[in-house]
């Protein structure tokens, strides 16, 4: 009844009533207000997660990126990542050495693929190589074209796991200016070939008969002391650089003669026994010929006495293909101090005799100095002089 006497009148309800009105309607604004700002937050908080999770993931993605790079690079060289690291195996020659088990780096994180094995014939050689010395060759020129090449001399593939770790050992004495050519030409090559090596200069101290066997000998040593997970061996004059980066420096089944064919000797084998120039042996085919002989001072002999060992110790020398092993050398006068030997005649006809006594097993030599060089490590050796029968020749 009263409501509609107080609609007639235009009224809704009495003053009273009319204040209650407007508290109400405040209250609903209030309401309104409030439940906006709640949801407001509440929109900020899920902003603020959803930001929160993407900036942890990014972290999260950084580091273990970050982790797989310096795993990748360290790997190889520790014990723990890499597989059959004490026992290396070699394939025949020319053929492929068994794969290590891919055995993925627990380092990792799981977004990150597992490093596999080295191809066996990497897809980046070229194949033959134009190699000349007339332009000039600087030591700072290497260093800057090998920036990836760790001090010493040293380098491990980046994006594979390789097969064998090789010390490549150069007898040297004042040859500075073929040291550079070599390296300019070597590092980019075992790069491309995905060896993981280590350079070593083994350098012959004072004025006294060379002895180039010797000098490889202690290189075996020092480069074992360096870095005892060495299993593979290679000796390579600092004059000689191979045409073709095919020819892959690693050690086979059997010791291997790298430089089968020389400009020198018409880009052929000068003789079925020849050894010289560059070969390699894995540790224990090494070991299994007593190493090198010691006793051959000055030039010539010494490679043929290591044909001996290896054919007296039943294996046999593997060799790549001619078209593949050829060499140039740097042309050079014959060094002072460096004389043929006269004895090298009798004593290649006697290594079944002095194999078991003259070797590794008897190498007697004293350090002068170990320096770490940017693109290789030298050792500098006093290793001795020729008893004085051979020293008057
Ligand atoms: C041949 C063989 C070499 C070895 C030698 C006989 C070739 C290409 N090489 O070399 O492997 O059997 O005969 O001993 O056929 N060296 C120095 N400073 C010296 C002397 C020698 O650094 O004062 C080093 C250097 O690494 C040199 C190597 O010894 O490349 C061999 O000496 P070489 O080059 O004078 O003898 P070569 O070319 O007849
Ligand atoms: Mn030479």
């Amino acid at each position: 009844m009263h409501r509609a006497r107080d609609r007639d009148r235009g009224w809704s309800c009495l003053p009273p009533c009319a204040q209650k009105m407007t508290r109400l309607l405040l209250g609903v604004t209030l309401e309104r207000i409030c439940k906006a700002v709640l949801l407001l937050c509440l929109l900020h908080f899920v902003i603020i997660m959803i930001l929160y999770f993407d900036v942890y993931a990014q972290h999260l993605d950084f580091f273990s990126r970050f982790n797989a790079r310096n795993t990748s690079r360290v790997h190889p060289f520790s014990n723990s990542s890499r597989p059959n690291s004490t026992a290396p195996s070699y394939g025949p020659a020319g053929a492929e050495p068994p794969s290590p088990s891919a055995k993925p780096n627990t380092n990792r994180s799981v977004t990150e693929k597992p490093l596999q094995p080295c191809q066996e014939m990497p897809s980046g050689l070229v194949g033959r190589l134009l190699i000349e010395f007339s332009s000039p060759m600087s030591m700072e020129r290497v260093q800057r074209e090998n920036p990836d090449v760790s001090l010493g001399g040293k380098y491990t593939p980046p994006d594979c796991l390789p097969r064998q770790k090789v010390a490549i050992l150069i007898p040297f004495r004042h040859r500075e200016h073929h040291l550079k050519y070599w390296l300019h030409y070597l590092h980019p090559i075992l790069r491309r070939q995905k060896v993981a090596y280590g350079i070593y200069i083994i350098n012959q101290y004072g004025e006294d008969t060379f002895n180039r066997a010797k000098l490889l000998n202690v290189g075996f040593l020092e480069a074992l002391k360096d870095d005892e997970e060495y299993d593979c061996f290679i000796f390579s004059d600092v004059d000689l650089i191979p045409m073709d980066d095919r020819n892959l420096y690693r050690c086979y089944e059997q010791p291997r003669h790298f430089a089968v064919g020389m400009d020198k000797f018409g880009f052929r084998l000068p003789y079925a026994g020849y050894f010289g120039g560059v070969s390699g042996l894995s540790k224990s085919q090494f070991l299994k010929i007593n190493g090198f002989p010691n006793e051959y001072w000055g030039w010539g002999g010494e490679d043929d006495d290591i044909f001996n060992r290896i054919s007296l110790n039943g294996m046999k020398v593997s060799r790549p293909d001619i078209r593949i092993g050829r060499y140039r050398m740097i042309k050079h006068e014959r060094d002072k101090h460096n004389e043929p030997n006269p004895q090298r005649f009798t004593k290649i006809q006697n290594t079944k005799m002095t194999m078991k006594r003259d070797g590794i097993s008897s190498l007697q030599y004293r350090l002068v100095e170990v320096s770490r060089q940017p693109m290789y490590t030298n050792i500098t050796v006093e290793i001795g002089r020729p008893p004085p029968r051979l020293a008057r020749g």
